[in-house]
């Protein structure tokens, strides 16, 4: 049986601190400098009944002066999660996968229905109309947009 001192339980809960606190210190400079480079807004799921996949939709913004690619995306809310794109074929629509996708600098890109959508699949617990779930986007400048995205009906409606 051992005897806890207090004074060195404080002591190390103060070093764990301190090596939290110093992180982020260290940290802050590197981020202040990319963090504001990209934004997501008008986030939202489109979900489906019956375990059809559901479909994530965001607007892409690049605030800097060199164009940033969109490479990854995953979710601790879903098995799967893709970027795709809806090819029209005349009358016949197909989806393609997307290995990446450019947010254009000073400019924006919709993903949006019609066009690009976050294919999502295998959700990892029940997810409804009113749900809220969060994608993470990684971007080729080594930044994540950790994204909140409203479930919404298929009709988009709130
Ligand atoms: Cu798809």
């Amino acid at each position: 049986m051992s005897i806890r001192h207090p004074l060195l339980a404080s002591h190390a809960r103060a070093a764990t601190l301190a090596a939290l606190f110093g992180a982020v210190f260290i940290g802050a400079p590197a981020l202040a400098a990319e963090a504001h480079a990209l934004t997501a807004r008008d986030a939202w799921v489109r979900w489906l009944p019956n375990n059809l996949p559901a479909a994530g939709y965001v607007t892409l913004a690049n605030d800097s002066d060199k164009p940033v690619d969109l490479l990854d995306i995953s979710s601790d809310d879903y098995g799967s999660a893709m970027l795709h794109q809806t090819v029209s074929n005349g009358s016949t629509q197909k989806m393609v996968m997307v290995d990446k996708l450019t947010v254009p600098a000073h400019g924006s890109v919709a993903i949006a229905p019609g066009g690009y959508h976050l294919m999502l699949e295998k959700p990892a617990h029940k997810i409804m109309p009113g749900s809220i779930v969060h994608l993470k986007l990684k971007f080729s400048d080594g930044e994540t947009l950790d994204t909140a995205f409203p479930v919404k009906p298929p009709t988009g409606a709130q």
